[in-house]
């Protein structure tokens, strides 16, 4: 999704006091310094049509198979009725209460058994408002596997609901609504701190055992209807690009999608980490020009360890020049990229010469090219049509280049894979800029491939820990889609 169209929305909530700060009572009775009321959004006609535009724009990012849409009641009626109008979709009504006569139904609308609803909700906190609508759906005998929300107030709900078989595909997340206010000057550094940590000290789901056996029967996988293809399997087509073929196939037996952003600033620390976190990861990614100690044995040194703990390397390197120059950065100089580095990443922006340039030192290597589609940092230009004419690139190219760096899956071939950066545990940024969303988001419902980990792995306390942590996080995201795909 666009950042810019979502910075300009989360001002604009402001403005019109759909965001407040100070001492609020939620539904719950708990008090909050944040209160998000979407109510207000009907006064203003231009945002209601902004935001349906961005829940709909979700919908077709993520793919989403849906028959009808329901809103629930009330906030969001008003948001379902326009993208069903707008789009020429069946709507269904859910009432609050059943009216005591006349047919006595829960749900206004045509259904048809088996048919799939996708819910629309205004804000969210534990989720239970969808988990009632679903409930309700399901007693008409429909299928809901997926939810939009105009504002997660990441305090559970996409975990509860995931537990309950619903994927929450929020358009604004807590975390990014503070970095936007406070990036504008709208609220201070104080206030941003207070909010997140009551955030971070209510998350409302606490997983129990038996939410493992809640999930209906209807929702059990099952194989034969999986349109989702599995790491191993996508390894095995015929044109994935040979090493993307080895980099699969080391995802799939290490059960890590996690790549290692190894950004320090000595050979000793670099090789120590790669020694250690090794086992853990399927990646190493480099900044070969911030060591101050380089020498070319270290490179010798790096692909030792690549080898003995199976993962391979990506040099970070994002060239950007014409062809014949950046065949000489990546084959010449001090570093001598080519002749270490599996895989390195380029910007589209001089044209598909810079792809022919790495090719020409690459590709007679075995190498392989990412090109950079999106990138992480606030207000990052590689959005909408630059990032579409960058995959146009990719699939012209696909004998060198074997994937993306972006947010989100940019490309439906499966040969291709997908890398993100800017991954941490909570999502939130630092103050240069970049931006941090969490594993789960990413993989599950981004639709990404592999987490790019730096600083939310280098500045832990137990490095070994926490890279074990990220690794289960991407990896049973990675899981939770498969199966969930597959219901
Ligand atoms: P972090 O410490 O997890 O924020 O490090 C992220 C790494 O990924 C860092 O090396 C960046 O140079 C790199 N990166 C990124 O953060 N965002 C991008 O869009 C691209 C690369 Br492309």
């Amino acid at each position: 999704m666009d950042n810019v169209c979502l910075d300009s929305l989360i001002l604009k909530l402001h403005e019109v006091n759909a965001v407040k700060f100070g001492e609020y009572k939620m539904k719950s009775g708990m008090m909050t310094p944040i209160y998000i009321d979407l109510r207000v959004l009907v006064s203003y006609p231009n945002l209601m049509n902004q935001v349906s535009s961005l829940m709909y724009q979700q919908a077709v990012e993520a793919e989403l198979q849906y028959d009808s849409v329901c809103g629930v009641p009330y906030t969001a009626l008003p948001l379902a009725t326009i993208i069903c109008s707008r789009h020429e979709l069946p709507m269904l009504i859910r009432r609050k209460e059943a009216k005591d006569y006349g047919t006595k139904r829960m749900v206004e609308g045509l259904m048809r058994q088996g048919e799939t609803c996708l819910i629309i909700e205004d804000t969210v906190t534990t989720g239970s408002s969808i988990l009632e609508t679903a409930e309700v759906l399901y007693k008409e005998g429909l299928k809901v596997t997926d939810a939009i929300v105009v504002m997660d107030r990441e305090q559970g709900a996409v975990k509860m609901l995931a537990s309950k078989g619903i994927r929450l595909l929020p358009i604004i997340s807590m975390f990014k609504l503070l970095n936007v206010l406070l990036a504008a000057k709208r609220i201070d550094e104080r206030t941003a701190q207070s909010v997140r940590q009551f955030i971070l000290d209510n998350n409302t789901f606490r997983p129990k055992e038996e939410n493992r056996n809640d999930i209906p029967a209807k929702k059990k996988p099952c194989k034969e209807q999986n349109q989702e293809l599995s790491y191993a399997a996508r390894a095995e087509l015929p044109n994935t690009h040979p090493l993307a073929s080895n980099l699969l196939r080391i995802m799939e037996e290490k059960q890590s999608n996690l790549c290692l952003s190894a950004d320090v600033t000595t050979s000793d620390e670099l090789l120590q980490l790669a020694d250690s976190l090794g086992p853990k990861i399927c990646l190493l990614k480099t900044h070969v020009d911030i060591l101050k100690d380089y020498t070319p044995s270290l490179s010798q040194t790096l692909q030792d360890l690549a080898k003995k703990h199976n993962f391979l390397i990506f040099e970070d390197r994002k060239f950007a020049d014409i062809g014949s120059t950046v065949k000489h950065q990546y084959e010449g100089g001090l570093y001598q990229i080519s002749s270490w580095s599996h895989i390195v990443n380029a910007h589209a922006v001089p044209g598909s010469g810079v792809v022919k340039g790495l090719s020409a030192a690459g590709k007679p290597l075995g190498r392989g090219c990412l090109l950079i589609a999106q990138m992480s940092s606030q207000g990052s230009l590689a959005t909408g049509e630059y990032t579409a004419a960058v995959v146009k690139m990719a699939e012209e190219q696909p004998d060198f280049v074997m994937g993306f760096i972006c947010g989100s899956k940019v490309s439906k071939r499966p040969e291709f894979i997908h890398m993100t950066p800017g991954v941490q545990m909570q999502s939130g940024g630092d103050a240069l800029g970049q931006q941090y969303t969490t594993p789960e988001e990413v993989i599950g419902t981004k639709g990404s491939d592999i987490i790019i980990v730096g600083r939310g792995i280098l500045q832990a306390p137990d490095r070994l820990e926490r890279t074990e942590a990220y690794r289960k996080s991407g990896w049973d995201a990675y899981a939770a889609r498969l199966s969930r795909v597959s219901q």
